[in-house]
């Protein structure tokens, strides 16, 4: 193995002597020698034995690669010295690396945080996803609104990390029609007259922590094949418009599904390239076909890449030329399923005429299993109540992906408990009951690397000088920290932390976006995806009643408070949209007031990124995890927050459940209807807001707000928000859980004003939370799902 620091050392030295550059050039200097040096040294070492672990996905969310890698790579320390000799500033440095925010959000950080672990437990697990030139889309506030712009994330001279593999692009094909006729007496099928699409691959290379792995991220982009001459100009200038179109954007939204035919190809794009070249490199390597499940494993992260099901099967089939028992068998073997959201707008399904178009072979084998699936189950027999619809992938004219990922895999997990035990129990009933040894639950978790030892180093350092170095390799042990929850000393410097931390926040508020921020008020923190049922107007009722009470009784509320939202919403999602108009004129209004300055402050934050988390989340006091009960699968913010001393605001919700039961209910704030409750009123019990409303006198004064022009902004998008609570059935039931959260949050109130009482909830908070390590969730996954060793 040839990982040489010395080199590392030297090159860079010399270089950096014998000119000047700039800060994005010294990135992209440290960039091009980690490759040399690392990257190319050891490609020999990638072809190995071991069984190897894919990861297909729409989407990953790294943020910045540069000081993960130089960490993983035991460089950092060593670079930011020679970058201080010869006078460069390493957080400028590391800072003009753009972020490739390749995802939407929770999703697309998870794939992150688990590339990192794969790597860091030394697992030969890589990551297979789509090369989008413009990523999730760039925020900016105009007049209170959200405006998208396109994320040009490449920037002027491509990618840093990224390294093309040419000799490795394979061909993607859509349309056409399929033949099917008789050879060597099988019947054989073949795809005639279709529209062909180069792949090509680039590769990211995704190091272990101080363990000489280096796995990857190979993320593909789609282009034209050149015609043979004579070209045709226009004829080629618009295949070439049509096939790079494939991955041009990133589908900008999570959870609401739209019937976009460009959806549909880019996800077909994706599987087809990726399973092409695996078992292209396994066939190559001399393995025989029936030994697939023992040396490869694919996992589709959520319903995204489910039809890597159908296209293993077709290449298992038509090229390869297995029969369907056992084209079927070793599919299932090798393929398992994570589940990310019920969701119901998220639930996929695509129309029947849509695939037999665009990919009729793969339609013919879908409608194949389904065929199977349903001859089977009527077989077996339907058990009580049940009808074959609540089996079948092909229901009238849609084909429900979540059961097509569900049949062709041999496990199926959610991603917390509660999570997993309702996928299981409801949703997913009619497969649990006949699969019962086919659902999981792998609690999510985050890169403790990145989100702690990366982002908050005074608090990482702290903790090494307390319990020693281990926790960084084994983050449960950071439980040794419990015998530090009564030390004064140990207390009073988590505080000196905690505010060391949230200056250099307000610091980088005040120079990059003008935005003055309290520094001695409590930092209550909200920042995620903006969705109805994230509840971040919940939030701002609160606060709403919070202004109104400062005004009432000027000393009722004992600590101040800054309010910290960011959140980026779906472009054709408007309600969310209007949701942010209102949080940022609310900011407007209350930052302005000369009657509560000092005591209320409220900032929206623009352009939410993984680098944005970085520097707010070591700065949290307070993270709201106000989700309504049953709706968030797991959430990972949460985690993140616990990790670096943020005490808990929540709902019985997602791994919130878990982060309660670990550090107990006195260490965390729970509040709201628990999901059964909520489940129970959306089947059957009468809800209605406006009787809760009529009751509620707070409630009255802040909804009054939004329409009786207090609020000055978007006046019909305020009112429309306005209505959806009272007179469309308030949806996401924030007006029921609002007096328990309003009790919850002057709870939380009351226990900041101790100091010492505080913080040791927030050590306790620490101690337990290497349990959210994404090693322990990588390490369960592998020996439970992958069957690695
Ligand atoms: C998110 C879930 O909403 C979140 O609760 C979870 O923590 C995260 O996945 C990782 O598992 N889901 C998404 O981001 N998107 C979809 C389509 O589910």
């Amino acid at each position: 193995m040839l990982f040489n620091p010395k080199l590392f050392k030297e090159k860079l030295s010399n270089q950096l002597a014998n000119s000047t550059y700039s800060n994005v050039e010294v990135l992209q200097l440290l960039a091009r020698l980690i490759k040399e040096l690392y990257v190319h040294a050891n490609l020999s070492d990638q072809c190995s034995q071991e069984k190897q672990v894919y990861y297909f996905s729409m989407e990953f969310l790294p943020g910045r690669f540069i000081e993960t890698n130089l960490l993983n790579l035991d460089l950092l320390d060593i670079c930011k010295d020679i970058l201080l000799e010869y006078h460069y500033a390493p957080r400028d440095v590391f800072q003009s690396e753009l972020d490739a925010a390749l995802g939407n959000g929770g999703l697309g950080r998870l794939a992150s945080c688990f590339l990192d672990s794969l790597a860091a437990l030394n697992y030969a697990g890589h990551g297979m996803g789509l090369r989008y030139q413009y990523g999730l889309f760039e925020q900016k506030m105009k007049d209170n609104h959200q405006i998208e712009l396109p994320d040009r994330w490449l920037g002027q001279n491509g990618y840093e990390w990224e390294e093309l593999q040419s000799n490795e692009s394979v061909i993607v094909q859509f349309g056409g029609r399929v033949h099917s006729f008789m050879k060597n007496n099988r019947l054989t099928f073949e795809l005639i007259g279709t529209e062909q699409v180069k792949a090509s691959p680039y590769h990211i290379p995704i190091f272990g922590f101080q363990n000489q792995r280096i796995n990857s991220l190979t993320v593909w982009k789609a282009e034209a094949i050149p015609y043979p001459p004579p070209i045709e100009f226009e004829a080629f200038s618009k295949s070439k418009r049509h096939a790079e179109q494939l991955t041009e954007f990133l589908y900008p939204d999570d959870t609401s599904y739209e019937g976009k035919v460009l959806r549909l190809r880019q996800q077909y794009f994706l599987v087809s390239a990726g399973i092409q070249q695996i078992l292209s490199q396994y066939i190559n390597a001399g393995h025989s076909l029936s030994q697939l499940p023992e040396k490869r494993a694919m996992q589709i992260n959520d319903t995204h890449p489910a039809l890597i099901i159908p296209e293993l099967m077709r290449l298992l089939i038509d090229h390869h030329l297995l029969d369907w028992e056992e084209a079927w068998k070793l599919t299932t073997q090798v393929m398992s399923y994570t589940n990310h959201t019920l969701m119901n707008e998220a639930l996929e399904t695509w129309p029947v005429f849509l695939l037999k178009e665009q990919l009729p072979r793969i339609y013919q084998i879908i409608e194949e299993i389904n065929r199977r699936l349903c001859e089977d189950v009527l077989e077996r027999g339907l058990s009580e109540g049940e009808s074959i619809d609540d089996i079948a992938i092909i229901i009238e004219e849609d084909i429900h992906m979540a059961r097509l990922a569900t049949i062709g895999s041999h496990k199926i997990n959610g991603v917390a408990k509660l999570h997993s035990s309702i996928l299981k129990n409801q949703l997913m009933k009619a497969f649990s009951t006949r699969f019962p040894e086919r659902f999981t639950n792998k609690t999510n978790g985050i890169s403790h690397r990145q989100w702690l030892m990366n982002a908050n180093p005074l608090l990482s350092d702290f903790i090494s000088s307390l319990i020693g170095e281990s926790w960084k390799t084994a983050p449960h042990k950071l439980e040794s920290l419990l015998s530090y929850q009564d030390d004064l000393d140990v207390l009073t410097t988590l505080a000196d932390i905690k505010t060391a931390n949230k200056n250099s926040l307000i610091t980088k508020l005040r120079t990059e976006l003008e935005i003055d921020i309290l520094p001695t008020s409590l930092f209550d923190v909200q920042i995620k995806r903006l969705h109805g049922y994230k509840r971040q107007l919940l939030n701002l009722l609160h606060i709403l009643y919070l202004w109104d009470l400062c005004h009432e009784k000027p000393d009722a509320l004992r600590v101040p408070r800054t309010f910290i939202f960011a959140a980026k919403a779906a472009p054709g999602y408007h309600y969310a949209k209007r949701i942010i108009s209102l949080i940022a004129a609310v900011a407007k209004q209350i930052n302005q007031d000369k009657k509560t300055k000092g005591k209320l402050g409220v900032v929206f934050l623009p352009n939410y990124s993984v680098s944005q988390a970085e520097w707010i989340i070591p700065a949290a006091d307070l993270s709201e995890q106000i989700s309504t009960a049953s709706k968030e699968a797991s959430g990972t913010g949460n985690m993140k927050m616990m990790m670096n001393g943020a005490l808990t605001i929540g709902t019985r919700d997602g791994a919130n459940i878990e982060m309660a039961e670990l550090v107990s209910n006195e260490n965390i704030f729970e509040f709201g209807m628990a999901a059964d409750e909520v489940i129970a009123y959306e089947q059957n019990r009468h809800y209605s807001p406006r009787d809760i409303f009529n009751q509620d006198i707070r409630l009255q004064k802040a909804l009054s707000k939004l329409v009786d022009g207090t609020i000055h902004g978007d006046e019909v998008a305020f009112q429309d928000i306005y209505y959806s609570l009272l007179y469309r059935g308030d949806e996401f039931f924030l007006l029921k859980d609002f007096g328990s959260y309003v009790h919850t949050q002057s709870q939380a109130e009351n226990q900041y004003l101790d100091s010492q009482a505080w913080q040791k909830k927030c050590l306790i908070n620490i101690a337990h939370s290497g349990y959210f390590s994404s090693d322990r969730t990588i390490a369960e996954y592998a020996s439970e799902i992958w069957g690695l060793t």
